[in-house]
């Protein structure tokens, strides 16, 4: 396999560059932390390592050094389309080499090759009762995979440490093409006729998962589904979904039950669930305004929202001090296709209102809007208009991040994670120094 080639020849220097670092530089300090951080969900502490992605404050993501207008010019793309192949992204994110369109295409063979999920998947999600949540069903059909586990199977057998990503590089090709039939699966069994989806090899991914949804406009979603799946992908690795698949991967627990770990952070309000808030919330104000309010309306709806104690889906971050370019890449994307569309002018409007509430509010280190602010505008443009939804599709990128993370950390021989707690009183000893 591509992936396991590059990566095994790579290895050996990136192990020696690690194993140097610590061991002469082990000691320098790289961070402080203060008692505000402790109580203040850690923000800003520098205490993680990750080569796959970095988010830059003022700037945004990088993968594997790329923007994200790079890494769409760069990467290889279906004939005749816009966005590149899902197969190149993932190419890139494990290996940092940009790959050539062969590259890509081979992992877009592999996907289709192992995309097959287990007739026990369909038919434990099909007991579940009908109002569960669809990012429910999706982590559970995740842990159900498990005991198909090649690192699992690798790791009972006794396989040497150096050799533990070997196993869950296929973990990760396993889940990776099976996650976009088993969504399409949850979306057919939620809304629609709860029939099977098969993957189309003749397909790429993302021409695959809009053919398995079934929306009318194939080649317009397809382009969709490319660009949604590569903007999710990966975050740097504080994140929650990313930090719990870390996390829970630390202990060697295989890719399922870690991404399973992962995507039941997603499923947050705060984190991946705010993109179906946030649809749900434009639709609140098309609804009141009867389409496009005027900006003193929108203000005061805002307003209103705030003074009913609640957040503004798809505004701020924990890290970013602008606007996400993840949102600028789905705005632009939205403008060229469907410029006139009312849902896509609302979320104009909001852009250009709400930064100013929430300054005015004062409270929001950073009032501009992130990834979730837009996402669903374009989902229920192609007519995918289930709003709870919407974490799925972000889970389904996010594993395209956090699997090459896992993969790794794994090669790396990254140990178990154990931060150290205190106790109050301690803190308050320390504050009295
Ligand atoms: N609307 C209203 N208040 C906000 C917002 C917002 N969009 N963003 C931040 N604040 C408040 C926040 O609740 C906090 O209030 P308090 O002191 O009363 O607890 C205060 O501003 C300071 O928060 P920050 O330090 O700016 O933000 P933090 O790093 O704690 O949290 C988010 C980051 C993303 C959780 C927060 O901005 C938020 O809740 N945004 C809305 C939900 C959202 O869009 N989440 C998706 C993030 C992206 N993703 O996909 O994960
Ligand atoms: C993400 O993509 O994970 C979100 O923007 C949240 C984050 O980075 O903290």
């Amino acid at each position: 396999m591509i992936l396991h080639d590059k990566i095994s020849t790579q290895l050996p220097a990136w192990r020696e560059r690690v194993k140097n670092l610590v061991k002469e530089n082990g000691d320098k300090v790289i961070d402080q932390v203060n008692i505000g951080q402790v109580y203040g969900g850690m923000r800003d502490i520098k205490s993680m390592v990750s080569d796959i992605s970095y988010v830059d404050p003022g700037t945004g993501i990088k993968f594997r050094g790329f923007s994200i207008p790079e890494v769409l010019e760069k990467l290889p793309k279906p004939e005749g389309a816009e966005i590149p192949y899902v197969g190149g992204l993932f190419h890139l994110l494990m290996t940092g080499d940009v790959p050539t369109k062969a590259e890509a295409q081979e992992i877009e063979v592999d996907w289709a090759k192992r995309s097959t999920v287990p007739g026990h998947v369909y038919a434990m999600l099909r007991t579940m009762p009908k109002e569960t949540h669809p990012m429910v069903l999706l982590s559970q059909a995740v842990l159900a995979l498990e005991s198909g586990s090649k690192y699992a199977k690798a790791y009972h057998d006794g396989v040497k440490k150096d050799f533990y990503w070997e196993s869950t590089l296929e973990d990760a090709m396993d889940l990776t093409a099976k996650l976009p039939v088993m969504a399409a699966f949850i979306y057919r069994l939620k809304y629609g006729d709860g029939t099977e989806p098969k993957y189309n090899p003749q397909l790429d991914y993302g021409a695959n998962f809009a053919h398995m949804l079934g929306v009318k406009d194939e080649k317009g979603y397809a382009e969709l589904s490319r660009l949604y799946f590569i903007l999710h992908s990966d975050h740097e690795s504080g994140n929650v979904s990313a930090h719990a698949t870390h996390l829970v991967g630390s202990a060697l627990s295989d890719a399922y039950y870690a991404f399973s770990a992962g995507l039941n952070g997603l499923a947050g309000p705060l984190h991946g669930l705010a993109n179906q808030e946030c649809l749900g919330w434009l639709i609140s104000v098309r609804d009141q305004f009867g389409g496009v309010p005027s900006r003193e309306d929108l203000y005061k709806f805002a307003w209103d929202t705030l003074n009913g104690g609640k957040v503004i889906p798809g505004y701020g971050h924990a890290v970013l001090r602008v606007t996400d370019p993840r949102f600028t890449a789905q705005l632009e994307f939205a403008k060229k296709r469907f410029p006139d569309d009312t849902l896509l002018r609302l979320a104009e409007l909001v852009y250009d209102v709400v930064p100013a509430v929430l300054k005015e509010q004062g409270k929001a280190k950073n009032p501009a809007p992130n990834v979730d602010a837009i996402s669903g505008t374009l989902q229920y443009y192609y007519g995918v208009r289930e709003f709870d939804f919407y974490t799925v599709l972000f889970g389904v990128g996010r594993a395209l991040g956090v699997m090459p993370n896992l993969v790794w950390a794994r090669a790396l021989g990254q140990p178990i994670e154990r931060p150290k707690s205190l106790t109050t009183s301690m803190l308050e000893e320390i504050a009295k120094k």
